[in-house]
């Protein structure tokens, strides 16, 4: 049933669940974005109820998998003439749900590097006879495996990111994403306050003993060589307004080193609080890779991370980054690049 008496039932349902001293378990903040999210949408009640439904405009077979993030886009080929108007309903897929997968595709790495051409810019890359590809693979002895958004040490962060499994072990090896902008409304009042202030160094220099357990080895110290050629930092907003919707989103992850006028222990306890927060199960997706299969995520909206429980079955993956623009704060002041100097960077 429409109308204000459905609403009023299903705002009964959000904010008026006593706890057991009888006080309103969900804020006021959250009463904010139902409101909004409710008046803008056009469908029955309980397709209204949970922040990642499908646009039932939408002309894609788009099948959510997680209440807050992730769908899956059926009946697509990614390596057929997609037309102009499948590409706009794919984009916006991909800014709504934040990561969007499609099963089955079998695509080579031309056709992986076209259909990220066919989205956005690619970046250049590094695997052998590819303009845009990059390989992660598992006998390289490296996997992501540690939450962060893609290469927030430049200024501008890739806006999006292709992923496709070349080789997936038989179990485990699965991918999380999580929704940055769904972590932001769950914080406190005091606390989204206190992130809107906060700017955040990042940079593509690590600690390694402290992030993997051990020293580097050679075969490290290749990986570095070729991932890590030289020291780049950026300052960002720790509230990115996402530039298509307008979300506040929050911008930290594993490339962060601290924020910018606090020292490190004051920065490493109000990581993990916001850390803690974007991680939540609640604020998550899990995709279970079958050979062929991609994924496509919102880096401006997500972090995400490998999950490395397969053992040394092999795993090879291959992605494709997506030119970036450069975050804006809730003030609308951009980032800014730190090292290399902006002057040696514009030469
Ligand atoms: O291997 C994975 O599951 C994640 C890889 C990753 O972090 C990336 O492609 O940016
Ligand atoms: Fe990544």
């Amino acid at each position: 049933m429409e109308g204000r008496g459905s609403r009023g039932r299903v705002y009964g349902w959000l904010l008026d669940a006593p706890d057991p001293e009888g006080r309103s378990v969900v804020g006021a903040g959250r009463a904010d974005r139902w409101e909004t999210f409710m008046a803008k949408s056009d469908v029955t009640e309980s397709e209204r109820s949970y922040v990642n439904m499908p646009d039932p405009q939408s002309p894609l077979d788009v099948e959510p998998v997680g209440g807050r993030i992730g769908a899956e886009i059926r009946g697509i080929a990614l390596s057929g003439d997609t037309d102009d108007g499948t590409m706009t309903a794919i984009r916006a897929a991909l800014v709504r749900h934040k990561v969007i997968f499609f099963r089955n595709q079998q695509l080579d790495d031309g056709e992986h590097e076209a259909f990220a051409a066919r989205l956005s810019r690619p970046e250049a890359g590094a695997t052998a006879g590819s303009r845009s590809l990059i390989e992660l693979n598992s006998s390289d002895g490296y996997a992501a495996d540690i939450w962060h958004t893609d290469q927030t040490y430049m200024r501008s962060p890739p806006d999006a990111t292709m992923l496709r499994a070349v080789v997936s072990p038989r179990a485990g090896g699965d991918t999380l994403w999580a929704n940055t902008a769904a972590a932001y409304l769950d914080l406190p009042d005091p606390l989204k306050i206190l992130a809107d202030n906060l700017w955040g160094i990042h940079n593509n220099i690590f600690d390694y003993a402290q992030v993997f357990g051990k020293d580097k080895d050679d075969g490290d110290e290749k990986w570095l060589q070729t991932h890590r050629p030289t020291l780049v930092e950026a300052e960002h907003p720790v509230v990115r307004v996402h530039p298509e919707t307008g979300e506040r989103t929050l911008l930290v992850g594993f490339y962060m080193q601290r924020f910018a006028g606090l020292n490190g222990s004051d920065s490493r306890h109000l990581m993990s609080v916001l850390q803690d927060h974007i991680t939540r199960p609640e604020n998550t997706v899990r995709w279970r890779w079958q050979v062929g299969d991609v994924a496509i995520w919102d880096n401006r909206s997500t972090q995400h991370r490998a999950i490395t429980d397969f053992g040394r079955q092999l795993r090879v993956m291959k992605r494709a980054i997506l030119a970036g623009s450069t975050p804006r704060g809730i003030d609308g002041r951009q980032s800014k690049a730190l090292k290399p100097e902006p002057e040696a960077q514009a030469a």
